[in-house]
Protein backbone atom coordinates (compact mmCIF):
# COMPACT_ATOMS: atom_id res chain seq x y z
CA UNK A 1 0.00 0.00 0.00
CA UNK A 2 0.64 3.74 0.01
CA UNK A 3 0.60 5.81 3.33
CA UNK A 4 -0.41 9.18 3.92
CA UNK A 5 2.83 11.21 5.92
CA UNK A 6 2.86 13.96 7.62
CA UNK A 7 6.10 16.00 8.29
CA UNK A 8 5.96 18.31 11.62
CA UNK A 9 8.67 20.89 11.54
CA UNK A 10 9.79 19.62 7.84
CA UNK A 11 11.77 23.45 7.40
CA UNK A 12 14.19 22.81 9.96
CA UNK A 13 17.37 20.94 8.97
CA UNK A 14 16.17 17.89 9.92
CA UNK A 15 12.33 18.03 8.30
CA UNK A 16 14.58 18.74 5.18
CA UNK A 17 16.23 15.76 5.45
CA UNK A 18 12.97 13.45 6.25
CA UNK A 19 11.66 15.29 3.24
CA UNK A 20 14.62 14.37 1.09
CA UNK A 21 14.80 10.52 2.49
CA UNK A 22 11.79 10.15 1.62
CA UNK A 23 11.69 11.01 -1.74
CA UNK A 24 15.16 8.97 -2.26
CA UNK A 25 13.81 6.05 -0.66
CA UNK A 26 11.23 6.23 -2.82
CA UNK A 27 9.15 5.36 0.46
CA UNK A 28 5.81 4.45 -0.28
CA UNK A 29 3.93 8.06 -0.31
CA UNK A 30 0.01 8.62 -1.35
CA UNK A 31 0.33 12.23 -0.03
CA UNK A 32 2.90 14.27 2.13
CA UNK A 33 1.59 16.78 4.29
CA UNK A 34 3.88 19.62 6.03
CA UNK A 35 2.40 21.18 9.30
CA UNK A 36 4.20 24.16 10.51
CA UNK A 37 3.88 26.94 12.94
CA UNK A 38 1.71 30.21 11.85
CA UNK A 39 5.06 31.33 11.05
CA UNK A 40 5.60 29.02 8.19
CA UNK A 41 2.28 28.28 7.15
CA UNK A 42 1.16 29.12 3.63
CA UNK A 43 4.50 28.50 2.44
CA UNK A 44 5.26 26.25 -0.35
CA UNK A 45 7.56 23.24 -0.39
CA UNK A 46 8.59 21.44 -3.78
CA UNK A 47 9.03 17.73 -3.45
CA UNK A 48 9.36 14.57 -5.55
CA UNK A 49 5.61 14.66 -4.46
CA UNK A 50 4.49 17.44 -5.90
CA UNK A 51 3.68 21.37 -4.41
CA UNK A 52 3.29 21.00 -0.49
CA UNK A 53 1.34 23.94 1.03
CA UNK A 54 2.95 24.49 4.85
CA UNK A 55 -0.63 23.75 6.99
CA UNK A 56 -1.05 25.10 10.47
CA UNK A 57 -0.45 22.47 12.75
CA UNK A 58 -3.77 20.71 14.58
CA UNK A 59 -3.86 17.39 16.61
CA UNK A 60 -6.74 16.91 14.41
CA UNK A 61 -4.80 17.22 11.29
CA UNK A 62 -1.58 15.13 11.96
CA UNK A 63 -4.11 12.14 13.11
CA UNK A 64 -5.63 12.28 9.11
CA UNK A 65 -2.04 10.84 8.53
CA UNK A 66 -1.03 7.28 8.47
CA UNK A 67 2.20 7.98 9.84
CA UNK A 68 3.51 11.40 11.41
CA UNK A 69 7.64 12.60 11.48
CA UNK A 70 7.84 15.11 14.90
CA UNK A 71 10.74 17.09 13.82
CA UNK A 72 10.27 19.50 16.60
CA UNK A 73 11.34 20.20 20.04
CA UNK A 74 11.01 18.05 23.19
CA UNK A 75 8.90 20.79 24.53
CA UNK A 76 6.34 20.40 21.40
CA UNK A 77 6.49 16.66 20.80
CA UNK A 78 5.42 16.24 25.18
CA UNK A 79 1.97 18.13 24.32
CA UNK A 80 1.40 16.71 20.98
CA UNK A 81 2.71 13.53 20.47
CA UNK A 82 0.77 10.75 22.71
CA UNK A 83 -2.73 12.75 21.30
CA UNK A 84 -1.34 12.68 18.32
CA UNK A 85 -1.15 8.77 18.23
CA UNK A 86 -4.20 7.76 20.36
CA UNK A 87 -6.63 5.28 19.96
CA UNK A 88 -6.57 2.46 17.42
CA UNK A 89 -7.36 4.96 14.20
CA UNK A 90 -4.33 6.95 15.52
CA UNK A 91 -1.01 7.02 13.14
CA UNK A 92 2.13 6.11 14.02
CA UNK A 93 4.06 8.78 15.52
CA UNK A 94 8.25 8.57 15.11
CA UNK A 95 9.31 11.36 17.49
CA UNK A 96 13.19 12.78 16.86
CA UNK A 97 13.13 14.60 20.33
CA UNK A 98 14.69 13.07 23.70
CA UNK A 99 11.33 14.02 25.23
CA UNK A 100 10.19 9.85 25.21
CA UNK A 101 13.36 8.31 24.68
CA UNK A 102 13.68 7.37 28.10
CA UNK A 103 10.03 6.22 29.14
CA UNK A 104 9.39 2.16 29.63
CA UNK A 105 7.13 0.95 27.02
CA UNK A 106 8.19 3.54 24.33
CA UNK A 107 10.81 2.03 21.73
CA UNK A 108 14.20 3.70 21.24
CA UNK A 109 14.83 2.54 18.09
CA UNK A 110 17.72 1.96 15.41
CA UNK A 111 15.78 -0.02 13.40
CA UNK A 112 19.06 -2.37 12.03
CA UNK A 113 19.45 -2.92 16.20
CA UNK A 114 16.02 -3.25 17.30
CA UNK A 115 13.60 -2.72 15.01
CA UNK A 116 11.42 -5.73 16.70
CA UNK A 117 10.86 -3.13 19.14
CA UNK A 118 8.38 -0.83 16.92
CA UNK A 119 5.90 -3.88 16.36
CA UNK A 120 2.40 -3.28 17.26
CA UNK A 121 3.30 0.62 18.98
CA UNK A 122 2.27 3.54 17.90
CA UNK A 123 4.99 6.34 19.26
CA UNK A 124 8.58 5.74 18.74
CA UNK A 125 11.55 7.23 19.76
CA UNK A 126 14.31 8.13 17.50
CA UNK A 127 17.95 8.50 19.10
CA UNK A 128 20.25 10.91 19.91
CA UNK A 129 22.45 11.92 16.84
CA UNK A 130 25.54 10.85 18.56
CA UNK A 131 24.20 7.09 19.93
CA UNK A 132 22.47 6.45 16.94
CA UNK A 133 26.03 6.85 14.87
CA UNK A 134 28.20 5.77 17.07
CA UNK A 135 25.89 2.56 17.48
CA UNK A 136 25.69 0.93 14.20
CA UNK A 137 29.56 0.74 14.76
CA UNK A 138 29.26 -0.68 18.22
CA UNK A 139 26.46 -3.44 17.59
CA UNK A 140 28.03 -5.63 15.33
CA UNK A 141 31.07 -6.04 17.62
CA UNK A 142 28.68 -6.29 20.44
CA UNK A 143 27.12 -9.13 18.62
CA UNK A 144 30.54 -11.10 18.33
CA UNK A 145 32.40 -10.55 21.10
CA UNK A 146 29.77 -9.28 23.87
CA UNK A 147 30.27 -5.96 25.31
CA UNK A 148 31.00 -4.90 28.32
CA UNK A 149 32.34 -1.79 28.90
CA UNK A 150 32.28 1.72 26.22
CA UNK A 151 34.83 4.72 26.19
CA UNK A 152 33.56 7.01 23.41
CA UNK A 153 35.14 11.11 22.55
CA UNK A 154 33.10 13.06 20.24
CA UNK A 155 33.86 15.48 17.68
CA UNK A 156 30.34 16.76 16.79
CA UNK A 157 29.49 19.35 14.20
CA UNK A 158 26.96 22.64 13.96
CA UNK A 159 24.42 20.64 12.50
CA UNK A 160 23.50 19.12 15.74
CA UNK A 161 22.05 22.96 17.01
CA UNK A 162 20.01 22.53 13.64
CA UNK A 163 20.24 25.30 11.00
CA UNK A 164 20.77 28.09 13.08
CA UNK A 165 24.15 26.33 14.56
CA UNK A 166 25.39 25.48 11.15
CA UNK A 167 24.77 29.21 9.80
CA UNK A 168 26.16 30.67 13.04
CA UNK A 169 29.79 28.65 12.26
CA UNK A 170 29.55 29.40 8.61
CA UNK A 171 29.15 33.36 9.61
CA UNK A 172 31.31 33.74 12.22
CA UNK A 173 34.06 31.92 10.01
CA UNK A 174 33.27 34.35 7.18
CA UNK A 175 33.45 37.65 9.92
CA UNK A 176 36.78 36.35 11.20
CA UNK A 177 38.81 35.55 7.72
CA UNK A 178 37.26 39.22 6.09
CA UNK A 179 38.80 40.87 9.04
CA UNK A 180 35.56 41.72 10.83
CA UNK A 181 36.02 40.38 13.70
CA UNK A 182 39.40 38.23 15.60
CA UNK A 183 36.91 36.51 17.25
CA UNK A 184 33.31 35.20 15.80
CA UNK A 185 30.36 36.50 17.85
CA UNK A 186 28.14 33.49 19.54
CA UNK A 187 24.69 32.73 20.16
CA UNK A 188 23.90 29.55 19.68
CA UNK A 189 26.93 27.52 21.00
CA UNK A 190 28.30 28.03 24.25
CA UNK A 191 31.69 30.11 22.86
CA UNK A 192 32.27 30.88 19.48
CA UNK A 193 33.25 27.78 17.45
CA UNK A 194 34.90 29.24 14.66
CA UNK A 195 38.82 27.87 14.96
CA UNK A 196 37.81 26.75 18.41
CA UNK A 197 36.85 23.21 20.19
CA UNK A 198 34.06 23.20 23.09
CA UNK A 199 33.99 20.37 25.79
CA UNK A 200 30.05 21.15 26.53
CA UNK A 201 27.36 20.15 24.65
CA UNK A 202 23.83 20.52 26.12
CA UNK A 203 23.30 21.15 30.34
CA UNK A 204 25.84 19.84 32.82
CA UNK A 205 24.77 17.35 35.16
CA UNK A 206 25.48 17.22 38.80
CA UNK A 207 27.56 14.14 38.43
CA UNK A 208 29.94 16.84 35.95
CA UNK A 209 28.90 14.93 32.83
CA UNK A 210 26.71 16.96 30.02
CA UNK A 211 23.28 15.63 29.58
CA UNK A 212 24.93 14.95 25.76
CA UNK A 213 27.32 12.27 27.27
CA UNK A 214 24.47 11.11 29.27
CA UNK A 215 22.06 10.26 26.46
CA UNK A 216 24.47 8.49 24.83
CA UNK A 217 24.96 6.40 28.34
CA UNK A 218 21.11 6.18 28.56
CA UNK A 219 20.24 5.70 25.21
CA UNK A 220 23.31 3.12 24.53
CA UNK A 221 21.68 0.77 27.23
CA UNK A 222 18.02 0.83 26.43
CA UNK A 223 18.82 0.56 22.31
CA UNK A 224 21.35 -2.40 22.94
CA UNK A 225 19.05 -4.09 26.04
CA UNK A 226 21.98 -3.76 28.39
CA UNK A 227 21.83 -3.50 31.89
CA UNK A 228 20.41 -0.22 33.52
CA UNK A 229 23.80 0.15 34.89
CA UNK A 230 25.89 -0.97 32.17
CA UNK A 231 29.20 1.49 32.13
CA UNK A 232 29.36 3.66 28.88
CA UNK A 233 31.14 6.92 28.93
CA UNK A 234 31.48 9.98 27.40
CA UNK A 235 32.60 13.09 26.55
CA UNK A 236 31.13 15.28 23.84
CA UNK A 237 33.07 17.96 22.14
CA UNK A 238 31.45 20.76 19.50
CA UNK A 239 34.17 21.51 16.55
CA UNK A 240 33.61 23.63 13.92
CA UNK A 241 32.86 21.27 11.01
CA UNK A 242 29.41 21.17 9.57
CA UNK A 243 27.21 18.05 9.77
CA UNK A 244 28.67 15.13 10.78
CA UNK A 245 29.72 14.10 13.94
CA UNK A 246 33.06 11.69 14.66
CA UNK A 247 33.41 9.37 17.72
CA UNK A 248 36.59 7.68 18.87
CA UNK A 249 35.20 4.74 20.59
CA UNK A 250 36.72 2.50 22.57
CA UNK A 251 35.01 -0.97 23.48
CA UNK A 252 35.91 -3.66 26.07
CA UNK A 253 34.74 -7.20 25.59
CA UNK A 254 33.71 -10.25 27.39
CA UNK A 255 35.58 -12.49 24.36
CA UNK A 256 39.17 -11.78 23.20
CA UNK A 257 38.72 -9.81 20.42
CA UNK A 258 40.18 -10.67 16.11
CA UNK A 259 40.50 -7.94 14.09
CA UNK A 260 39.88 -9.57 11.21
CA UNK A 261 36.44 -10.73 12.75
CA UNK A 262 35.46 -7.55 13.74
CA UNK A 263 36.33 -6.05 10.13
CA UNK A 264 34.49 -8.79 8.72
CA UNK A 265 31.66 -8.31 10.85
CA UNK A 266 31.81 -4.26 9.96
CA UNK A 267 31.68 -4.70 6.54
CA UNK A 268 28.53 -6.98 6.11
CA UNK A 269 26.64 -5.08 8.60
CA UNK A 270 24.22 -3.20 6.72
CA UNK A 271 24.43 0.87 6.69
CA UNK A 272 28.14 0.85 7.98
CA UNK A 273 31.15 1.17 5.60
CA UNK A 274 34.49 -0.18 6.34
CA UNK A 275 36.94 2.82 5.60
CA UNK A 276 40.01 1.55 6.82
CA UNK A 277 43.18 1.46 4.76
CA UNK A 278 45.69 3.44 6.92
CA UNK A 279 48.47 3.18 3.69
CA UNK A 280 46.51 4.77 1.09
CA UNK A 281 45.03 7.34 3.42
CA UNK A 282 41.64 5.69 3.66
CA UNK A 283 39.34 6.75 6.93
CA UNK A 284 36.34 7.84 8.42
CA UNK A 285 36.01 11.41 8.27
CA UNK A 286 33.32 14.25 8.07
CA UNK A 287 34.27 15.06 5.04
CA UNK A 288 33.30 11.52 3.10
CA UNK A 289 31.03 10.94 5.49
CA UNK A 290 28.65 13.99 5.07
CA UNK A 291 25.45 13.32 3.03
CA UNK A 292 25.85 9.35 3.11
CA UNK A 293 23.83 7.02 4.23
CA UNK A 294 25.96 4.65 5.70
CA UNK A 295 28.13 6.02 8.67
CA UNK A 296 32.16 5.68 7.93
CA UNK A 297 34.33 3.16 10.21
CA UNK A 298 37.69 2.69 10.44
CA UNK A 299 41.23 3.29 12.27
CA UNK A 300 40.68 -0.37 13.29
CA UNK A 301 42.78 -1.55 15.86
CA UNK A 302 42.98 -3.57 19.16
CA UNK A 303 43.34 -1.26 21.93
CA UNK A 304 46.75 -1.77 23.99
CA UNK A 305 45.86 -0.58 27.26
CA UNK A 306 42.87 -3.13 28.11
CA UNK A 307 42.38 -6.44 27.31
CA UNK A 308 40.41 -7.44 24.84
CA UNK A 309 39.51 -4.22 23.57
CA UNK A 310 39.17 -2.51 20.60
CA UNK A 311 39.87 0.89 19.17
CA UNK A 312 37.98 2.78 16.50
CA UNK A 313 37.05 5.99 14.79
CA UNK A 314 33.38 6.48 13.71
CA UNK A 315 31.80 9.42 11.35
CA UNK A 316 28.36 9.51 10.38
CA UNK A 317 25.82 12.63 8.60
CA UNK A 318 24.12 13.78 12.45
CA UNK A 319 21.02 14.96 9.94
CA UNK A 320 20.90 11.69 8.45
CA UNK A 321 21.56 8.75 9.98
CA UNK A 322 21.69 10.93 13.07
CA UNK A 323 18.15 12.32 12.49
CA UNK A 324 16.13 11.68 9.30
CA UNK A 325 17.11 8.46 7.95
CA UNK A 326 16.86 6.69 11.05
CA UNK A 327 13.26 8.02 11.55
CA UNK A 328 12.66 7.08 7.94
CA UNK A 329 13.85 3.48 8.34
CA UNK A 330 12.15 2.95 11.36
CA UNK A 331 8.86 3.78 9.54
CA UNK A 332 9.93 1.03 6.82
CA UNK A 333 10.71 -1.64 9.31
CA UNK A 334 7.29 -1.32 10.70
CA UNK A 335 5.82 -1.41 7.35
CA UNK A 336 6.88 -4.74 6.85
CA UNK A 337 6.66 -5.79 10.88
CA UNK A 338 2.97 -4.74 9.77
CA UNK A 339 2.84 -1.78 12.95
CA UNK A 340 2.34 1.18 10.08
CA UNK A 341 -0.91 0.52 8.18
CA UNK A 342 -2.79 2.74 5.62
CA UNK A 343 -5.91 3.84 6.67
CA UNK A 344 -9.06 2.43 4.74
CA UNK A 345 -10.32 6.27 3.73
CA UNK A 346 -8.22 8.69 2.28
CA UNK A 347 -10.98 11.37 2.23
CA UNK A 348 -9.40 13.73 4.32
CA UNK A 349 -6.36 13.68 2.02
CA UNK A 350 -4.83 16.86 2.16
CA UNK A 351 -6.46 19.33 -0.77
CA UNK A 352 -3.15 21.40 -1.10
CA UNK A 353 -0.82 18.81 -2.93
CA UNK A 354 -0.90 19.38 -6.88
CA UNK A 355 -0.64 16.08 -7.65
CA UNK A 356 1.32 16.75 -10.99
CA UNK A 357 4.27 14.68 -9.75
CA UNK A 358 2.66 11.62 -7.79
CA UNK A 359 2.80 8.05 -9.76
C1 LIG B 1 24.04 17.84 19.19
N1 LIG B 1 23.39 15.57 19.56
O1 LIG B 1 24.92 17.44 18.43
C2 LIG B 1 22.97 16.92 19.67
C3 LIG B 1 21.73 17.26 18.90
O2 LIG B 1 19.25 14.46 21.62
O3 LIG B 1 18.30 14.83 19.73
C4 LIG B 1 20.61 16.27 19.06
C5 LIG B 1 19.99 16.30 20.42
C6 LIG B 1 19.12 15.12 20.60
O4 LIG B 1 23.97 18.99 19.60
Amino acid sequence: GTFNVGIVGATGAVGKEIVGCLEKRSFPVNGLRIFGSERSAGKEVDTKFGKVTVELFSEEAARECDVVFLAVDGDFSLKHAENICAGDDGPVVIDNSSAFRYKEGIPLCVPEINAETTKGKKLIANPNCTTAIGLMAVWPLHKLFGLTKMVMSTYQAASGAGQPGMDELVEGTRSVLNGERDVAENKIFAHPLPFNVIPHIDKFQENGYTKEEMKVTWETRKICGLADDFPVSCTAVRIPTSRAHSESIVALFEKPVDVAAARKALEEAPGVKLRDDPEKLSYPMPLTATGQYDIEVGRLRKNIAFDNALEFFVCGDQLLRGAALNAVIVAEAMIDNGSLKAKASVESYSPDITPTLMP
